[in-house]
């Protein structure tokens, strides 16, 4: 008996360690720091999934990307952005996009005959004026 009640406060506390994303954001709230819409991505052979991102003008984006079977690129030449993407790593692409619109993405590491075709659509939808 007296081993659980000891193991109890032991858990909570791990679990507080272990989680300090979740806090973090709690406490981001907490002081009014703008939302961050994040998203997450693969990289394949020859495809990012999903192929179609849509976002709101203005609001912090944070992609999170992982390629999964090799080294590929994330490029949006319209709004400066291009990373390289490591195999069986997250790679983080922040920004703000600040005018509405579509925007293409696409890899920029050759990666083999259809590389070319390695590409998707970036949604900008305008803020909302109504509020
Ligand atoms: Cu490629």
């Amino acid at each position: 008996m007296r081993k659980v009640v000891l193991k109890l406060p032991l858990a909570m506390l791990l679990f507080s360690v272990l989680v300090p994303g979740g806090l973090l954001a709690a406490q981001e709230e907490q002081a009014g720091e703008p939302a961050v819409h994040e998203i997450r991505m693969t990289a394949k052979t020859y495809e990012f999934n999903p192929k179609e991102v849509r976002v709101k003008q203005g609001e912090r984006v944070r992609l999170v990307i992982m390629a999964l079977d090799r080294r590929h690129g994330f490029e949006i030449k319209a709004l400066g952005i291009n990373s390289v993407l490591e195999k069986g790593k997250e790679t983080v692409v922040e920004f703000v996009p600040k005018r509405a619109g579509k925007f293409q993405f696409k890899c920029s590491v050759r990666c083999g005959w259809l590389h070319f075709w390695m590409k998707g659509k970036l949604i900008v939808e305008p803020a909302d004026t109504n509020d």
